[in-house]
């Protein structure tokens, strides 16, 4: 089979509440949307990069470039049958790095795959859950009243698991806060590569907490410090930043850096390496988790289908379409099961969602398409 035309779409969503990290605010998310075309079929995908090369080093503006002149020129009239084929092209053999570039276009060409054959995407990702645990991420709010009034707003609205963004300064007292408040709920922090491994006595102050996990405390592209951290603590440390490929995950696992490992599958290039991260984590006995990077309905509901895997047994940070966006762009939308804290996979063909193209018209900022 052939894809023969490869539209590129430079969208921005705002957002229904300004998301703080410990490297910024965003009121608005950006997204590059990739939409393969052959056989009279569209496949979609969404890679979640930002503006600034803050959380990961790739931008809209890289990552436009890469897919524009690289992925997507070598993928045209290349024959793909099954997933693996996209590897043997031009562009995807020569391009080092850039994953969240190859993500989109990969994982649109599973979408492309998934709805010629007229099955949900899960079934070639391996998936069998119908419904995936998940949870909410909190960034950091103006005030602590202001965050607990947040946190126990998305308890009501009947999120299982909270997390909660930390820097250096926003950390011990606003987890104690909620825990004080909320003494069972599922809660967990992420810092978003904040701190240094002097900062390990802070750390040990979490222990009474009992939290689920910290995330990605240290140094964005560290393993050693993280390992020399964990042994330090009984609380799990879990990785996102730091693992881009399965490569990075088995060190972290050799070393005892990670004891959850957070799959987002921009930043690991996409659905393959994906798929191998799950497997080598299963194999350790270590648990995973779907990360969020503020998809539009398009990126999460792929995240549904990758988290419907058998060793994503931690809630993944995919939430309701209601928490990030007052118009999504892809139909239908997605809502809680508040009796469980889950969200259903979508059972359509490929990832199980209609894209609105009269929506992405509206928030795009660029087209581009490609024959
Ligand atoms: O570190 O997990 C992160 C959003 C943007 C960049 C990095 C992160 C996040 C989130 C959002 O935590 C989670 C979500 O999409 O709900
Ligand atoms: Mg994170």
């Amino acid at each position: 089979m052939k894809i023969d035309r490869i539209e590129l779409h430079h969208i921005s969503m705002p957002l229904v509440h300004p998301f703080e990290t410990s490297f910024g605010v965003e009121t608005n998310r950006p997204a590059i949307l990739v939409a393969v075309h052959g056989e009279g079929i569209t496949g979609w995908a969404e890679s979640p990069v930002g503006d600034r090369p803050d959380y990961s080093a790739e931008t809209v503006v890289t990552a436009w470039h890469v897919l524009k002149d690289f992925l997507v020129p070598g993928l045209l009239g290349h024959p793909i049958d099954a997933p693996a084929d996209i590897f043997s092209s031009p562009g995807f053999k020569m391009v080092r790095g850039h994953n969240m570039a190859k993500a989109a276009l990969e994982n649109a060409v599973w979408d492309w795959l998934a709805r010629i054959k007229n099955v949900p995407l899960q079934k070639m990702l391996g998936g069998e859950k119908t419904r995936v645990e998940v949870g909410v991420s909190i960034g950091i709010q103006p005030t602590l009243t202001g965050l607990l009034a947040r946190v126990e707003k998305f308890i009501a609205a009947g999120y299982g698991r909270i997390k909660v963004k930390i820097k250096p300064g926003w950390e011990l007292e606003p987890l104690m806060a909620i825990r004080r408040e909320h003494p069972t709920i599922k809660l967990m922090a992420d810092a978003n590569s904040a701190f240094g491994i002097a900062d390990y006595p802070l750390f040990q102050r979490f222990e009474p907490l009992n939290l689920l996990m910290i995330e990605q405390p240290l140094g964005y592209d560290d393993i050693i410090d993280h390992a020399e951290l964990q042994s330090h603590l009984k609380t799990p440390i879990c990785l996102d930043e730091s693992i881009h490929t399965p490569g990075d995950a088995r060190l972290a696992l050799k070393l005892d850096a990670a004891r959850v490992i957070n799959i987002k599958v921009a930043r690991v290039g996409g659905f393959s390496n994906a798929l191998a991260i799950h497997n080598l984590c299963a194999a350790a006995g270590v648990p995973v988790w779907c990360g969020g990077m503020l998809e539009t309905g398009i990126g999460r509901a792929a995240n549904l289908h990758l988290a419907s895997l058998p060793n994503f047994v931690l809630p993944s940070d995919i939430s309701a379409t209601d928490r990030y966006y007052r118009r999504d762009i892809a139909e239908p939308v997605f809502t809680l099961n508040t009796e469980d804290s889950t969200i259903s996979v979508p059972q359509g063909a490929g990832i199980g969602v209609t894209v609105d193209e009269a929506r992405v018209a509206e928030y795009r900022l660029r087209r581009e398409e490609i024959r």
